[in-house]
């Protein structure tokens, strides 16, 4: 993985990024051609990399097709992929090692006896979206395709280990940590081995023992949980991290964890003991010229005009972020939210019926929770975004959700993002609840659309929220906000589109909400403008959705002044 710090000493990562073999196949039959094996012709492209945007493939849907030769020392190597848009198929030598859904969540394959010298790896990535896809095909973003984040491939040798849980209880005063480790393990072997594992964080040993494990045998060990003294805790003012390392006789794999305590209490967010309010925007993690191939200097750009604006949070709408951001997050003391993409109203009740479609999200649940346990910035896990939550199968799905986060996703909140806040049936799985809605944008059935609607909607949510029993939720307004075109100036407060309308707009809400005993934070919609479908499925002035504080190249808006102002006056408070 692309990280901020190394993850491996002992082992031999090679970085397979850089120049790959690229080829589009209009007529899907590339492997009917034999393509797997090599491919018969192509243009250079840089991975990682998305077609839309270099290519002048702006609206291909369908098969791209990568190829890269390799020079290994064989053995057992363990492929690694960050991401691929979406369902990917990958061939080493003509030979096919494994197929994955899903464009945000990397996925590893581990393959034997390879000889040394040159070898060929070809990726099929397919953008194709079906009824089953995650978004649907109606989203509010741009379905781009390729393989968007970093590929490697590692060398294993001998006993390996392939994740490092830090499972971690504080005491009473937050003085002390129970620390254990949850190692998933592997004999890249034929032959069986035993060897010594230990795990360290920091300084302090938590696990020494000796493993033995059968030719090419995958192995989960739990250690036995032990005392630190005096933890220096992870916090936004000091991000004290730990760095964890775990060994074998020939492996090991480097990680860092943060100690910290997130809880509900008598409406209020708690960090570490202490009430917090959380000022925050969601962010895409997409830009016009790279897509969703997002450079790490401009997410160092991005986090740096979000602590600007006063944000001490972000929401990763709507799908787990590259690692290396997340790292970022944990070194700056940043709050993160992280979801799946399971987007929208585009989920007929059909679908959210389906048992593919729930045990896709299961998957992808599964799969965000073993990558970024370890992180502590993530405080909130977002199990859905505005999928109809009125429907009662939707209960079934956010249960299993719920279940699956709750046991394996350590310390964190758990919630979803309604656009139901009046008929929601799923919030009884929630910790906080998070609500979606755009009155002054967009016109809601009995509503007038005006900014009064404002105050009607915190009075009546108010309401049901103690009529349901959730008193001691707290709420979150998880999206709100209004397009602006940048540049668009108009004296009148009435005139949509303009950047002081849009402005006026959130300085309503965020005054309004800030105000309200039972809501404890805001993420505006949103961070930056971003492309949206060029398939008209979602009607976008210039095809982008423009409700940004900032444009799509980073420029600020009014609102970017407007919401620094308050943010820092509220967290001054
Ligand atoms: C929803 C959705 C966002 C975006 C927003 C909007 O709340 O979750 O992804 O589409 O609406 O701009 O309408």
């Amino acid at each position: 993985m692309k990280r901020l710090f190394n993850e491996h000493l002992k082992r031999n990562v090679i970085d397979l990024g850089g120049a790959w073999k690229f080829l589009v196949d209009k007529d899907n039959n590339g492997e009917e051609n034999g393509w797997q094996n090599g491919l018969p012709s192509g243009d250079t492209v840089i991975v990682p990399s998305v077609w839309n945007n270099e290519l002048r493939l702006l609206n291909f849907e369908g098969c791209g097709w990568y190829e890269k030769k390799f020079i290994t020392n064989g053995g057992t190597l363990l492929l690694e992929f960050e991401s691929v848009m979406t369902t990917a198929t990958v061939w080493l030598d003509g030979k096919e090692i494994g197929t994955h859904y899903g464009a945000f969540t990397a996925f590893r394959f581990v393959v034997n006896d390879i000889s040394c010298g040159e070898h060929t790896l070809v990726v099929r990535a397919d953008s194709r979206i079906d009824k089953k896809s995650f978004p649907q095909r109606y989203t509010d973003w741009f379905n781009y395709g390729g393989i968007a984040r970093d590929v490697s491939l590692h060398e294993l040798n001998g006993i390996s280990i392939f994740t490092n849980h830090i499972v971690y209880e504080l005491s009473k005063d937050l003085k002390n940590a129970t620390v254990s480790c949850e190692l998933e393990l592997y004999n890249a072997s034929s032959s069986a081995l035993s060897s010594p594992v230990s795990v360290k964080v920091g300084d302090f040993p938590i696990f020494t023992d000796m493993v033995y494990l059968e030719g090419y045998e995958k192995m989960t060990v739990k250690s036995t949980p032990v005392v630190i003294e005096n933890v220096s805790l992870w916090d936004m003012d000091t991000p004290n991290l730990y760095t964890v390392t775990a060994t074998t006789a020939t492996d090991d794999l480097i990680d860092k964890v943060g100690f910290r305590y997130v809880e509900v209490k008598d409406n209020n967010i708690l960090l570490n003991g202490k009430s917090i309010e959380l000022l925050g925007v969601n962010r895409h993690e997409e830009h016009p010229d790279w897509g969703f191939a997002f450079p790490s200097k401009l997410m160092k750009k991005d986090i740096d005009l979000m602590v600007e604006m006063g944000c001490n949070t972000i929401r990763g709408s709507h799908y787990p972020n590259s690692k290396i951001f997340l790292d970022m997050l944990d070194e700056r003391g940043i709050l993160f939210w992280s979801e799946i993409p399971m987007w929208g109203c585009g989920f007929s009740e059909e679908a959210l019926k389906d048992a593919d479609i729930v045990a896709k999200g299961l998957a992808m649940h599964k799969e965000m929770t073993r990558d970024y346990y370890n992180h502590p910035s993530i405080i909130i896990w977002g199990m859905h975004n505005e999928i109809c939550t009125s429907f009662p199968c939707t209960i079934d799905l956010t249960k299993q959700y719920y279940e699956h986060l709750r046991k394996n996703g350590g310390n964190r909140l758990i919630t979803h993002a309604s656009n139901h806040p009046f008929d929601d049936l799923c919030m009884d799985y929630n910790d906080i609840i998070c609500i979606n809605i755009y009155y002054g944008w967009y016109n809601y059935h009995g509503w007038t659309g005006g900014l009064a609607d404002w105050d009607r909607f915190v009075k009546e949510f108010g309401e049901r929220r103690q009529a349901k029993g959730w008193g001691d939720k707290p709420v979150i307004m998880s999206e709100f906000g209004a397009a602006a075109l940048a540049g668009f100036h108009s004296h009148f407060d009435t005139v949509r589109w303009s950047e002081e309308y849009q402005s006026d707009l959130l300085e309503y809400c965020l005054e309004l909400f800030h105000k309200t005993d039972y809501m404890r934070g805001t993420y505006i919609w949103q961070f930056a403008n971003i492309r949206t479908s060029y398939s008209m499925e979602i009607n976008r002035v210039r095809y982008f959705n423009n409700k940004g504080i900032l444009d799509e190249y980073r420029n600020p808006k009014a609102s970017f002044f407007k919401i620094k102002e308050l943010y820092e006056k509220f967290a001054n408070e």
